[in-house]
């Protein structure tokens, strides 16, 4: 029965790699050149590596293996209780084989801990972190891993030797103890005492790094998600972020920025959109009877193609789909406008949003910071909720559409650092998106760059600002009073506005 329960279990194992070949899985790479213009450089990772070759090979043999053992098994227990059954005595027990397989579990066990330790150590221990808040969260998680280490090691010693000693014997008797005070207590009030440690402890460090960061000292950066992709957002010359709002996102703006030549532009476009769309709508039967004929002609060609695609728009027309899209194209383009007409009539809510500040940003396909200063950002995103991960920084945070979120720290270690600590001359911060979010997840990142102020100076006066009003600026906005010189989140309009317009 078990030889035939494994057997089945194997046949499994065989068909769910043939199914799902976990191997090399086909990723679909989607382009975001629609968004931006084309400057996300999407290079699909290499799936399939020697090492995963090698792994899937070492991967069967232990299937095999295990396969072969518990057959073994199998055969052992058969043999030893036909010999029992014809010598009317037992001379192989299933209590003694349990309590020696629990021993080589405990043993074999610890020796898998030490080795996944010493081999992937690196990736879960955590220290050397590139930010100021990172090294006590650093000794947070470490205290925390060390506390639950010991009690993992004290409690799977305990129970693989207890169930080794206090096997079965014919020489012994159990005892039953139903209940006992002293040992309730014991084991509760230890676990809530470690526990209450650990949460106070977490809490605090939770406040140090977001409440009493100091934001009026902090560079704003808007990091702005998309699906799949960021961009980032500079303050200009006048060292202002300006507003930003959904209503405004068009091709030429893809972050929405309150920039009145951009905003009138796109109620230009909307307007003879709606126009074009109405117009069609109009002349809806007269490109029928124009598409009938057309028909008929292409019915003469020997090439099909025409006819068939005729047929098609025809019958998209006739039952009335064609009708459906315009008026609903029609009626998003209305709503639109209406939305972005209800800020124009809020005079004081349109003079906070359009006060110029957003003229001179500048929109980046890369995040460059300067060591050791603190930088707030300000987390927007286009479509559905991502999360923006750094993890040298030991950073990150939610982006959901509709609110804004933020996070202030301070970068401690150049990239040019990391790079000879590591001896990689290639290696990169990087600020991932952390929330599955669709097909191309896994490849939406930005690159984060570390550098000294005065090679963050050149970079900036390289970049352009969003839509070319004035060369891009010496731009260090750092130890300004935050009520007149930048962006506060708090008084933000936008949220006001979003609430107040949309319906
Ligand atoms: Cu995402």
């Amino acid at each position: 029965m078990l030889a035939v329960g494994a057997f089945m279990l194997f046949a499994a194992f065989i068909a769910f790699n043939k199914v799902y070949d976990i191997a090399s899985p086909s990723t679909v790479v989607q382009s975001a050149a629609w968004f931006g213009v084309g400057d996300d450089k999407f290079e699909p990772v290499k799936v399939q590596t020697t090492e995963q070759t090698l792994s899937s090979n070492i991967n069967w043999s232990i299937a095999i293996f295990v396969l072969l053992v518990v057959l073994v098994i199998a055969n052992v227990f058969d043999i030893s209780g036909l010999a029992a059954r014809l010598s009317g005595k037992e001379n192989l027990s299933g209590n003694n084989v349990n309590k020696y397989i629990m021993i080589i579990f405990l043993i074999l066990g610890f020796i898998g801990v030490y080795w996944e330790f010493s081999h992937h150590g690196k990736y879960t221990l955590l220290r050397n972190s590139s930010s100021e808040h990172g090294v006590e969260y650093d000794s947070m998680f470490n205290v925390t891993l060390i506390l639950t280490m010991i009690v993992f090691v004290i409690t799977q010693a305990l129970l693989f030797w207890f169930s080794f000693k206090y096997a079965k014997s014919p020489n012994r008797k159990a005892v039953y103890h139903a209940h006992n005070n002293k040992l309730e207590v014991f084991w509760t009030l230890i676990p809530a005492i470690v526990l209450t440690f650990l949460v106070l402890k977490g809490h605090q460090t939770w406040r140090a790094i977001t409440y009493n960061a100091d934001k009026s000292k902090s560079q704003n950066i808007e990091i702005f998600a998309y699906q799949f992709g960021w961009k980032a957002r500079y303050a200009g010359a006048d060292k202002i972020l300006g507003a930003a709002d959904y209503k405004y996102i068009s091709g030429a703006n893809p972050l929405g920025i309150a920039v009145k030549s951009e905003v009138e532009k796109l109620k230009l476009e909307l307007d003879t959109a709606i126009m074009n769309d109405r117009k069609a709508l109009k002349d809806l039967n007269s490109s029928l009877s124009q598409l009938r004929i057309q028909l008929e002609l292409y019915k003469g060609l020997a090439d099909r193609t025409n006819v068939v695609i005729t047929d098609k728009e025809i019958a998209r027309i006739v039952s009335g789909e064609v009708k459906d899209e315009l008026e609903e194209s029609i009626r998003r383009k209305s709503k639109q406008l209406e939305r972005m007409k209800a800020i124009e009539d809020n005079k004081t809510v349109f003079a906070t949003m359009f006060n110029n500040a957003a003229d001179d940003d500048v929109i980046s396909t890369e995040i460059h910071l300067i060591e050791n200063r603190p930088v707030t950002f300000i987390f927007r995103s286009r479509d559905i909720i991502h999360s923006a991960f750094l993890p040298y920084f030991r950073v990150q945070m939610n982006v959901v559409p509709g609110m804004m979120t933020q996070f202030t720290f301070t970068p401690t270690k150049s990239t040019t650092k990391i790079r000879s600590e590591k001896n990689d001359n290639t290696f990169d911060y990087y600020l991932y998106c952390n929330k599955i979010c669709g097909t191309s997840h896994y490849n939406m990142k930005i690159k984060v760059i570390i550098e000294s102020e005065s090679a963050y100076n050149t970079w900036m006066q390289s970049q352009k600002t969003a839509f070319g009003k004035e060369a891009a600026p010496m731009a260090v906005p750092v130890s300004l009073p935050s009520d007149t010189t930048q962006m506060r989140l708090d008084s933000l309009p936008v949220n006001k506005l979003q609430r107040l317009t949309s319906r």
